[in-house]
């Protein structure tokens, strides 16, 4: 008796847990390396569960500090699949060429090369969960998401919600998440079968995450914080983009921020986003307050810093 009820519990456990995918430009800027470590955290408190990282940044680096972040948190298992053939920004980062270079943080992919398909990871990862069920976190580009849309009926089965930091909602300004790949932007937009939450450009951005906290909050050789230290110079205070969508998508409901009404967000072939409301719409960006603004921020720097 006491064993199914230890069964039933770790069920219901499960069952709260809510599936993640977390696809990332990761070496671009710092918020993506701090936004995966607060889904750590939150996975640690039984809130999330990583199934899968895609990267879109066509860079070798980013799947090995990406499996040195999952490896440091206890996650060597999570699957990392990598952008192929069509990826953007190339370019080198040391925010992840530093602490992946430095032999001081297990981890067993070497190379994106190394690292399969992210296409194939996305598909994968997907088909093992309840049907809609799991929430996307994208961060970076749309080159893997919309590449997944060739098969529209997986997602449409699987997905529950696509949480993206893209686009900008205050002014009509093209937004670099959406800049450097706008074509797959544009079919995103137009063609993803499920609801979809924007953190523009001005959420983040009214948040700065303190050098003060990678200081204070991180202990010696932990990777987020070799990688803050290493992508400008140090110390500097950054706004919190990546993070903002990473929290909103596990705690929808806890009131860090508020909801546009729903619309449709198009893209145009400068990259700017616009919002048409509509009754029947797929789409709400995030809006946020002054009080909501201090308690978001807040969590996300205890939650990013959280000791493992
Ligand atoms: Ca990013």
């Amino acid at each position: 008796m006491r064993h199914l009820l230890l069964l039933l519990l770790a069920c219901a456990a499960a069952f709260a847990q809510v599936p993640v995918i977390f696809d990332t430009d990761m070496g671009n800027d710092i918020d993506d390396a701090l936004a995966l470590a607060l889904l750590h955290a939150l996975e640690s408190r039984g809130e999330c569960r990583i199934i899968a990282v895609t990267i879109t940044k066509d860079n070798p680096w980013a799947a090995p500090y990406i499996d040195i972040v999952n490896t440091f948190y206890g996650r060597p298992g999570i699957p990392i699949g990598m952008v192929k053939g069509s990826g953007v920004t190339p370019e080198d980062s040391l925010m992840i060429r530093v602490p992946a270079e430095r032999g001081i943080y297990p981890h067993k992919l070497k190379s994106g090369a190394d690292a399969p398909d992210a296409v194939a990871v996305l598909r994968q990862a997907l088909a093992s969960q309840p049907d809609h069920s799991v929430v996307i976190v994208q961060v970076g580009f749309s080159t893997n998401l919309a590449h997944l849309l060739d098969d529209p009926q997986l997602v449409a089965r699987k997905v529950k919600l696509l949480v993206m930091m893209a686009g900008d909602f205050a002014r009509p300004n093209p937004e670099y998440n959406i800049k450097m790949d706008i074509p797959s932007a544009q079919k995103l937009f137009r063609d993803w079968p499920t609801p979809i939450v924007a953190s523009g450009f001005e959420i983040g951005n009214s948040m700065l995450f303190p050098a003060s906290s990678i200081t204070r909050d991180f202990p010696a050789n932990h990777p987020v914080a070799d990688a803050y230290k290493n992508h400008k110079k140090f110390p500097y205070d950054r706004p919190t983009w990546d993070i903002t969508a990473a929290l909103y998508a596990i705690r929808p409901d806890d009131g860090y921020f508020s909801l546009s009404e729903p619309g449709t967000i198009s893209v145009d072939k400068t990259g700017v986003t616009t919002f048409v409301p509509a009754p029947a719409g797929k789409h709400r960006y995030l809006v946020i307050n002054d009080a909501q603004r201090a308690r978001a921020l807040e969590s996300m720097i205890l939650l990013s810093g959280q000791p493992k």
